[in-house]
């Protein structure tokens, strides 16, 4: 199978349920859970999955997304459908277009579909289940592709996430470790785990976003938004905000990661780290403006796997599908360590191998120099960099 051999010394597991593909969230809806479909399509072509421990995983069940959410809106998600929305809720109806959003945020962004809470505990499910085998040693790096969901609330849908599985993630590994560094690269802000941890100095939250509070959702994550301002909480500082300009290229993006996630990880000292892939970050995306190629987001993903600590690895935005399929398939290359042997011409029997064609069937397509040019200067990521160094500075150890 292209050469492709278990890692030596380590073990990653890959957490996923194929029955998560099959939701629609809208014929014109950017959210495809298609996308997981040509993705696994890519790693089992390459035959990576042989690699890898793969397990199938269960639904997560009411009482494990309660641990985070507030029950009422557990209820709500499980039982609201297209059919009863309007019964339930008549002043949805009331909204200009479709419903409003007063109701648990549902609305445009996040409708109610058919089968919307077997598809939330599905994803949930895998990132439990993919944290829990971190917890108890039988994988050093866990992925659930399916997982990633960074804007949802404890009682409130947000930005197509119901249910924040990071969170729920990252409260299991918080049973084990002591402290756990959360990593954002989607193009959004990660402003729902921000949130959720924000007065906690166990969790690290570091997220690279675009931000343009008037214009670009969620509109919230501006460098001076560390944390809690009281001296007496403990959450003071532990939060990072990247914010960033359109157009940001592999080169500028690849110094400025590795300058910030460097001294947090030197500084925080964690005990895990939760890396989540968002592949709207690449250039090319339908909802993203940034200049992102394959190997630059991957490169993320490489320097994370560097420091060996236990890793879970989690998708969340991507709007171009067959960019988010080559993204995440070379990205669990390089958690199985293959990404050196595995052949950039895409395998000839890839299913769905047509989705490829546009770009020509390569892992590496060229994705930058769009229409967007680097917006962000020297002195901007220079700036940036000696921000997170004076913040991390106040944090004891
Ligand atoms: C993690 N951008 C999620 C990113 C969530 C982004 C938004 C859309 C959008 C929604 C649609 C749609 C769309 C072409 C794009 C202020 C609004 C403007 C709804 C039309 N087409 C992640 C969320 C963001 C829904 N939301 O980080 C149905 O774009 O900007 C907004 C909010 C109000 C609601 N309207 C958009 O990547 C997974 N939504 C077409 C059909
Ligand atoms: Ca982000
Ligand atoms: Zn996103």
């Amino acid at each position: 199978n292209n050469g492709i051999t278990r890692p030596k010394g380590y073990t990653v597991s890959w957490h996923y349920n194929p029955e998560v593909e099959g939701h629609h969230f809208g014929q014109t809806h950017p959210m495809k859970p298609w996308r997981l479909t040509l993705t696994k399509s890519l790693v089992l072509s390459y035959g990576m999955h042989t690699a890898m421990d793969s397990y199938l995983s269960r639904a997560a069940t009411k009482d494990e997304i309660a641990e985070f959410h507030k029950d009422d809106y557990v209820d709500f998600l499980s039982i609201a459908t297209p059919q009863n929305i309007y019964e339930m809720y008549p002043e949805l109806a009331t909204g200009p277009q479709g419903y409003s959003s007063a109701i648990y945020g549902v609305g445009d962004d996040c409708p109610i579909f058919d089968g919307l809470f077997r598809y939330c505990s599905l994803y949930a499910g895998a990132s439990v289940d993919a944290a829990r085998k971190l917890c108890n040693k039988q994988s050093d790096i866990a992925i659930n592709w399916s997982g990633g969901l960074h804007h949802a609330k404890k009682a409130e849908a947000s930005g197509f996430c119901y249910v924040n599985d990071i969170v729920l993630a990252i409260l299991q590994l918080l049973r084990h470790h002591p402290r756990v560094l959360y990593i954002d690269i989607d193009v959004h802000h990660g402003d729902g785990v921000e949130q959720a941890f924000w007065s906690t100095d166990r969790v690290m939250c570091v997220s690279f976003h675009k931000y343009d509070r008037e214009v670009f959702f969620p509109g919230t994550g501006p460098l001076e938004s560390t944390g809690p301002l009281h001296p007496d909480n403990p959450g003071k500082n532990f939060t990072i905000n990247v914010p960033l300009n359109d157009g940001i290229d592999d080169e500028s993006y690849a110094y400025l990661f590795q300058n910030v996630v460097d001294p947090c990880i030197k500084i925080f000292q964690p005990t895990a780290v939760v890396l989540q892939c968002g592949a709207d970050s690449l250039g090319h995306d339908r909802l993203g403006c940034f200049n992102l190629n394959i190997r630059g987001h991957g490169q993320c993903v490489s320097y994370v796997k560097g420091f060996g600590l236990p890793l879970l690895v989690v998708g969340g935005g991507g709007y171009t599908p067959r960019n988010v399929a080559r993204a995440w398939a070379h990205e669990t290359s390089i958690c199985i360590g293959a990404d050196s042997t595995l052949n950039p011409e895409l395998p000839d029997h890839t299913p769905y191998r047509d989705a490829f064609r546009r770009e020509g069937f390569t892992l590496f397509p060229n994705l930058s120099g769009w229409r967007k040019e680097n917006m962000n200067t020297k002195a901007d990521i220079e700036r940036i960099i000696k921000h997170v160094r004076d913040q991390l500075s106040t944090i004891r150890t």
